[in-house]
């Protein structure tokens, strides 16, 4: 019988790529998606994956748990990917309350819905390498053992949903794994997280369409991979017999700086002719380093990646360069 999997959160980033991933390996799929007026962009990253009714959709909302419950208790899913998330951590400065409603108590709707409806399922949890602020260990990564100190409601809100996590496992013996996902990319990756940013504006640049490309801080660093790699993880933390923690990360940091510049050599744009700085992108807190430590991950679920750094970019600036 084909294992099915519930995917909360379905036009995502992460959940179109792990919802590819999914049916490569035979699941029956069912996500959700919310309701707005124009719903065409509530399936636009999964729109490919429709031909063939391979994807059964429901409406639910993180913020209605009657509608989390619903789609639990009717689906019965083996695995379910709680993937949702008021997810821009600057927005989460301007909608703290909504965030920390959406990331945390629709966590909480998650776990109560399961323990209710759904024992058996197994929950995969996006928790987030934000939840590290600005703590990191003495040989400069991060890892499952850092101490959590978030420096944004955005992270707040995910440590509250990550420590609901472990009380939920502890305490109803549920299996209930937390990811520790450091930045991960794509060319699905929405237009207003950094990476994107640079990239779409930029070939707009280089092919005449704009003249300046804005940004914040320029020196945060980042550990950046790809979704597809991490999809993967995601999917190998459901597959173990204990349910665990694991941080999923390069290694490598960089600076927004030396993306800028990567990009720029790339399509021979000059930072002094196309470069300036807005406060208006800065944030009120600022996370400056990250570096994880996927040691655990690669050693335990034997997760590896496949794309280097400058292939993702690569990537994001040929999609960029056919659909500008
Ligand atoms: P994303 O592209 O922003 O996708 C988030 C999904 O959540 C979207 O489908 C969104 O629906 C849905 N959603 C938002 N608010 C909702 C609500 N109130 N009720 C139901 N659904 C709601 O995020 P992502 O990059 O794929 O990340 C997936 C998860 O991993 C998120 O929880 C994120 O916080 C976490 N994470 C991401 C990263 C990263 O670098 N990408 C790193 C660590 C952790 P709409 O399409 O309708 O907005
Ligand atoms: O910012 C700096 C900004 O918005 C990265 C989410 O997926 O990863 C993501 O959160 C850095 C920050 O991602 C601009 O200040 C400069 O230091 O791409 P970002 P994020 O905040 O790291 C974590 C792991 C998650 O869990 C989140 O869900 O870039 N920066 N100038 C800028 N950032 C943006 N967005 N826009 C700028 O113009």
């Amino acid at each position: 019988m084909k294992k099915k999997a519930l995917i909360i959160g379905a036009n995502g980033q992460d959940a179109s790529y792990l919802a590819e991933f999914l049916l490569e390996k035979n699941y029956e799929i069912h996500g959700t998606i919310r309701r707005n007026s124009v719903p065409e962009s509530q399936t636009s990253r999964i729109e490919h994956l429709f031909k063939n009714n391979t994807i059964n959709l429901d409406y639910a909302d993180l913020t209605d748990p009657i509608s989390i419950e619903s789609v639990i208790n009717s689906v019965q899913p083996d695995e379910i990917y709680h993937l949702a998330a008021q997810s821009h951590v600057q927005i989460s400065f301007d909608l703290p309350k909504y965030t920390l409603d959406v990331n945390a108590g629709g966590t909480l709707s998650v776990l109560e819905a399961v323990r209710k409806f759904s024992p058996h399922s197994k929950i995969y949890h996006a928790a987030t390498s934000e939840m590290f602020g600005n703590n990191y260990d003495s040989d400069g990564y991060q890892r499952e053992s850092t101490s959590l100190q978030p420096v944004s409601p955005y992270g707040c809100s995910k440590v509250y949903a990550h420590n609901l996590c472990h009380n939920y496992r502890n305490a109803y013996n549920m299996f209930i794994c937390s990811g520790i996902l450091f930045n991960h990319e794509s060319p699905r990756r929405g237009i207003n997280f950094v990476t994107n940013k640079i990239v779409s504006e930029s070939v707009k640049i280089h092919k005449g369409l704009s003249d300046k490309l804005i940004l914040g801080n320029l020196n945060a660093k980042r550990d950046w991979g790809h979704a597809k790699d991490y999809v993967v993880g995601m999917w190998l933390m459901l597959q173990q017999n204990i349910s665990d923690d694991y941080v999923l990360a390069t290694g490598e940091s960089r600076s927004v700086g030396e993306l800028v510049e990567y990009v720029f050599n790339k399509l021979n744009l000059s930072k002094e002719k196309h470069l300036i700085t807005d406060k208006k992108y800065e944030r009120p807190e600022e996370l400056h380093y990250l570096k994880g430590d996927a040691s655990k991950a690669r050693n335990v679920l034997g997760w590896t990646t496949n794309y280097s750094f400058y292939e993702m970019i690569d990537e994001m600036i040929e999609y960029w360069n056919y659909k500008i």
